[in-house]
């Protein structure tokens, strides 16, 4: 695939600079470092990484890194684009910014991935980092945005659960409604490469012993790949409780811009920033096949 070049908004923080360690040791990336120079060095002494031939960008305010991250992609500088130490909406600002930004027309999405133990199978969730309240018409574009990167990396067939609290659509639930008109729309065609199923709550998601004792018939199984999660929230607490009583990896990144987006939240460990580095490197060879 070759080494993808990575603008990294607001460097100056630890387990991101061991992060892009570990991914230049691996032949992933060659990065650029947007930051406070002096304090980049200083952490980069520490866990000995060298950065003699790194392009480093000395920009101490962690909002100007971002833009000027930005800048470097637009300028064909870099590939792709990922998070440092600053706030998610501050940086996802400079991403959408209307001049010289990345948008596309597409909705930006997030996608996470999750290795669980005792899960036997990858487990994807969408979107639990950048769609605070999506509607129905967002929900399907989250979903298109996460089966063309599940189908650049090779995933021909996509068990999607549409995350609700219960199984029976409820008018007082409106997630229960939106995931029925999904599971509809997929029926009807309008998804390729997908089994969508919903409203289903996650019990019977992720286990075929679960559903059975409900009485409910369902095609995925407890076999999910992939959940769409109705709000922001429910995506949030269900990765971070699948990491931090799940003892689950994670990696997450923003799909639907002119380039891969690497989001981690700021407490994800190197391997798990690692981890994202690499989905964002899949897809370069997703758009490539
Ligand atoms: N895709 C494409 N365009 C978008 C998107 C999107 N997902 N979101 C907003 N836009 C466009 C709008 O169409 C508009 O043109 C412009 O951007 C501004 O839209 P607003 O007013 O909704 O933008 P903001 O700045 O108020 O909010 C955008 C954020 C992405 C910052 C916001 O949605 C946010 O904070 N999301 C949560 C991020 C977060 O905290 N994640 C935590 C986990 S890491």
């Amino acid at each position: 695939m070759g080494r993808a070049k990575v603008a990294v908004a607001a460097a100056a923080d630890l387990e991101v600079l061991e992060a892009i360690k570990l991914a230049e040791s691996e032949g992933l990336i060659t990065p650029v470092l947007i930051g406070d120079e002096d304090v980049i060095k200083q952490l980069a002494s520490k866990i000995e990484l060298n950065l003699e031939k790194t392009n480093l960008i000395h920009e101490p305010d962690p909002i100007q890194a971002a833009h000027k991250a930005v800048d470097a992609v637009v300028d064909g500088q870099a590939d792709f684009l990922m998070k440092g130490l600053i706030n998610s909406s501050d940086f996802l600002r400079a991403v959408l910014r209307s001049e010289r930004g990345l948008r596309t027309g597409r909705l930006l999405s997030h996608l996470a991935a999750f290795q669980v133990p005792g899960y036997t199978r990858l487990l994807f969730v969408t979107d639990g980092g950048m769609n605070i309240a999506p509607d129905l018409g967002q929900k399907k574009e989250i979903l298109e945005n996460s089966l063309l990167y599940l189908k650049g990396i090779g995933m021909d067939l996509v068990n999607v659960i549409v995350l609700a609290a219960n199984e029976m659509v409820n008018s007082k639930m409106p997630a229960t409604i939106d995931a029925k008109a999904l599971e509809d729309m997929n029926r009807k065609g309008e998804f390729t490469n997908a089994v969508v199923e919903g409203p289903l709550a996650l019990d019977g998601a992720v286990s075929a012993v679960a559903l059975k004792h409900k009485g409910i018939s369902s095609q995925i199984n407890g076999n999910v790949d992939l959940f769409l999660v109705p709000s922001i929230e429910v995506g949030n607490v269900l990765g971070k409780s699948l990491v931090y009583f799940g003892g689950a990896t994670m990696a997450g990144i923003i799909l639907g811009a002119q380039v891969p987006i690497v989001l981690t939240s700021r407490n994800d460990t190197p391997r798990s920033k690692l981890m994202a580095l690499t989905m964002a490197a899949l897809s370069r060879r997703g758009e490539l096949s």
